[in-house]
C-alpha cells in the first residue's frame, strides 16, 4: 500500500505545523445518531455487527462528508472491535453503550483475556472503499481507545460514573492492572496496525475517561501503555490524544508524544497549549451544547475559540490548530446546526 500523500488536505497541513488553505474541521461522533441517513441504514442492524460490514461502514463513514463538508472522516467503529474481534464477548447495547459478559476482577481473568493477533480484515476492506471515495482535501481518521479506557469497560463490564472498580484494581493489586495494561497493548495495536495498513491518513488515540485520574495515577498506571501505542505508528501518520475532562492531565499526556493534543471544552486553547510538554497542534475545543444555542452563539464560540488558538500560537506553545468539539456530537443535534458551524469555522477571521 502506498499512502495517499494529500498535500493540500487542509488537516494534514495544519497537523504537520504548516498553514492550511482553510481552517480544518471534524467534529468527534459526527457519524451516527444526529444524521437521520444513519438511522436509516443501521435499522435492524446491531451497533458492533455494523462494524464489521465494509461497504455499511464505509457508507456510514462518508454520510457526515457529504452533509456538512467537514475536512476529514472519522472511521465509522468503536474502541471495543478489537475486544469483539480478539473473541472478548461484548455487546453495545442501545441508549448505554459496550456491555462486557465477563468482568476482568483478578489475575485469572487477565491471563484468560484474549489477544487480537490477525488482521480485521472487514475494516480494511471498508477503509479501502472510503478512499476511494474521499477527494485529496479530505483525510481519512483512523482512532483506536486507549487501554485506560478499554480497561474501564473491562473492569467495570460496562459504563461506569465513577470508575471505582477500575480505580480500587489500580491500587489494590496494581500487578494485575499493569498485565490487564500489558495485555491490552498488542490487541490495541494490531486494530491500530491494520487501520494504518490499509491507508488511513491520521490517527487518534482515544482516553476518554482519563480524566477520572489524577495526575499522580495518570503517569503511574497509564502514561506508559499509551505512550507504546502511539510510538507504534510514530513517523508513519499524524497522531492526535483526546480526553475528556484532561485538563490537568495535558502536560502529562502530550509526553505519550502526539503531534496534535484534543482540548476537551473547560480549557481555553491558549492555557492548554502552556501546559504541553513541548508545542503541539492544538484540536478542539466548541462544547458540542453551543450547537443547540443558535448561529449567533457559535459564530461568537468560534471567533474566541479561533482566537484562542492564534494567542497560542503566537505565544510558542502551539504550531497549529484543527477545529472540533471538546467532546462528541450529542445525539439530538440538529444536523443544520452542523453543517452551519462548519461553514462558519471555514469563513475568514
Ligand atoms: O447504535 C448506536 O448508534 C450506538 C452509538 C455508538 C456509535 C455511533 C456507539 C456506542 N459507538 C459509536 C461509534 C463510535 N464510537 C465512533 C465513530 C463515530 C464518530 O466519531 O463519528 C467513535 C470514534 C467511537 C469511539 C468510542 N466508543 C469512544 C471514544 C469516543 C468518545 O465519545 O469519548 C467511547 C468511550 C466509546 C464507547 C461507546 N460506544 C458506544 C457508546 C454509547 C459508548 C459510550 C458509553 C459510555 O458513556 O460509557
Amino acid at each position: 500500500m502506498t499512502r495517499r500523500a494529500l498535500p493540500d488536505a487542509p488537516l494534514i497541513a495544519a497537523a504537520a505545523g504548516r498553514r492550511p488553505s482553510r481552517t480544518p474541521v471534524w467534529f468527534m461522533r459526527q457519524a451516527g445518531r444526529s444524521l437521520p441517513e444513519y438511522r436509516k441504514v443501521r435499522e435492524g442492524i446491531p451497533m458492533l455487527q455494523s462494524c464489521f460490514m465494509p461497504e455499511l461502514l464505509a457508507e456510514i463513514t462518508l454520510q457526515p462528508v457529504r452533509r456538512h463538508d467537514v475536512d476529514a472522516a472519522i472511521l465509522f467503529s468503536d474502541i471495543v472491535v478489537p475486544l469483539k474481534a480478539a473473541g472478548v464477548e461484548v455487546e453495545i447495547v442501545p441508549g448505554r453503550g459496550p456491555v462486557v459478559a465477563q468482568p476482568v476482577r483478578g489475575r485469572g481473568d487477565v491471563d484468560k483475556l484474549p489477544v487480537l493477533g490477525r488482521d480485521i480484515t472487514e475494516v480494511a476492506e471498508g477503509i479501502r472503499i472510503i478512499l476511494g471515495e474521499l477527494n485529496e482535501t479530505q483525510a481519512l481518521i483512523g482512532f483506536v481507545g486507549a487501554p485506560f479506557t478499554l480497561a474501564s469497560y473491562l473492569v467495570e463490564g460496562g459504563p461506569s460514573k465513577n470508575h471505582e472498580k477500575t480505580k480500587a484494581m489500580m491500587h489494590a493489586d496494581p500487578e494485575t492492572w499493569h498485565a490487564l495494561m500489558a495485555k491490552l497493548v498488542p490487541t490495541i495495536t494490531a486494530f491500530l496496525r491494520t487501520q494504518v495498513d490499509a491507508g488511513i491518513d491520521a490517527m487518534q488515540l482515544f482516553d476518554s475517561w482519563a480524566g477520572f485520574l489524577s495526575e499522580r495515577d495518570y503517569r503511574e498506571h497509564v502514561l506508559p501503555y499509551s505512550t507504546e501505542i502511539l510510538q507504534g505508528v510514530a513517523g508513519e501518520i499524524p497522531r492526535i490524544h483526546f480526553g475528556v475532562s484532561t485538563g490537568e492531565l495535558l502536560g502529562a499526556m502530550s509526553e505519550a508524544g502526539s503531534e496534535v493534543m484534543g482540548v476537551d471544552w473547560r480549557v481555553p486553547l491558549d492555557a492548554a497549549a502552556a501546559r504541553f510538554a513541548s508545542p503541539r497542534v492544538l484540536q478542539g475545543n466548541l462544547d458540542p451544547a453551543m450547537l443547540f444555542a443558535g448561529r449567533d452563539v457559535v459564530r461568537g464560540e468560534v471567533s474566541r475559540i479561533k482566537a484562542e488558538a492564534a494567542r497560542a500560537i503566537e505565544a510558542g506553545n502551539a504550531t497549529g490548530h484543527i477545529f472540533n468539539l471538546g467532546h462528541g456530537v450529542l445525539p439530538a443535534t440538529d444536523p443544520g446546526a452542523i453543517t452551519e458551524a462548519v461553514a462558519i469555522i471555514h469563513e475568514e477571521s
